[in-house]
């Protein structure tokens, strides 16, 4: 990314990345300069439309964040809510064979997807590694989210399978890569824009990835469209859940949810449930429904 003069003194862009309190802008020309939000702007994040104004004794700064179409955040250790990604249509959930698949993860970008109003499509990298450490679990899984309406993408970067199909649902997009470490998302990335060249590391013997990407960034596809390319996680909430957002994060609950005895029904110990008895009949994934459990209980 090339930092450029320019003649003009003010435009607007989209946030490219953010490092601390620096940010990247690519202007409506396509240049790339680097600015500092105004101070009170301390929420700003990759995705952003932005306002910037040029300053000739210092960095170029952002005075203004257009108003997001939503908002990908996460809680902080210390608790507070962070920006991740802003103004995004599709979240590209990436797990591979290798690091071993986090099921719940999975589920917990799927509710925040369906909490912002975004497409989530399932993307299982390293499909050569499936016959050497797929287990059953993880094709029921599967199965599961293909049922409840989930694309499920098998691609290997290696080989480029499934690299087309991938392409095809990313066009006219903004669309985030996420994740734990380690399964191959900045790899990805860099097979559909190669010239993005993305720094990307081997995975340790046990499986874990490294943490290699550190920012958010966002890099424009060669048709129409961004793809953003964020840091592995090791666990992901999304923040200011309640009982009542997290059970409309499973859609495959959404056509009993009215007919539990309680209108607060938390789907768990309360009698006459519909979601359990759906779950008892096998209408819902059990697998799903203790995840959800789990997730309730963590709230
Ligand atoms: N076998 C196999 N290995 C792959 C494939 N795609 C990526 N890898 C390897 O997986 C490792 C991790 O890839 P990265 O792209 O750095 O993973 P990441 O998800 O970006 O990781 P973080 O940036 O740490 O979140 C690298 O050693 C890649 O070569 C694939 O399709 N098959
Ligand atoms: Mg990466
Ligand atoms: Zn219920």
């Amino acid at each position: 990314m090339s930092t450029e003069t320019h003649d003009v003194t003010k435009g607007t862009g989209r946030v490219i990345t953010r490092f601390g309190a620096e940010l990247l802008v690519r202007c409506d020309d396509k240049s790339t300069i680097r600015c500092a939000p105004k101070r009170k702007l301390e929420n700003i994040a990759c995705g952003d439309w932005v306002d910037w104004q040029s300053n000739p004794t210092g960095i170029a700064r952002v005075d203004k964040i257009h108003k997001r179409k939503n908002a990908i955040t996460r809680l902080t250790y210390r608790g507070k809510p962070r920006t991740i990604a802003a103004n995004v249509d599709q979240l590209l959930i990436v797990s591979a064979w290798l690091p071993e698949p986090f099921w719940d993860l999975v589920d917990r970008y799927i509710i925040a997807a369906e909490q912002l109003g975004a497409e989530a499509t399932i993307v299982i990298n390293k499909q050569d590694l499936a016959e050497q450490y797929a287990k059953q679990e993880g094709w029921r899984a599967l199965a599961d989210y293909e049922k409840i309406g989930y694309k499920v993408l098998h691609v290997n970067t290696k080989d480029s399978t499934g690299i087309d199909a991938l392409k095809e649902t990313m066009s006219g997009k903004t669309n985030i890569l996420l994740g734990r470490s380690g399964v191959g998302k900045s790899s990805i990335a860099n097979k559909i824009m190669p010239e993005a060249a993305i720094l990307t590391a081997e995975i340790s013997e046990s499986g874990e990835g490294r943490h290699t990407t550190t920012t958010a960034d966002l890099y424009d596809l060669a048709d129409d469209g961004y793809l953003i390319d964020s840091p592995g996680v090791r666990d992901y909430m999304p923040d200011n859940l309640d009982p009542i957002k997290l059970a409309n994060g499973y859609i495959e609950f959404q056509p009993y949810l009215n007919s539990c005895r309680f209108s607060n029904c938390t789907h768990n110990h309360e009698p006459q449930c519909s979601v359990r008895q759906a779950v008892e009949e096998g209408e819902i994934s059990t697998s799903r429904y203790e995840r959800y459990l789990d997730a309730l209980n963590n709230l």
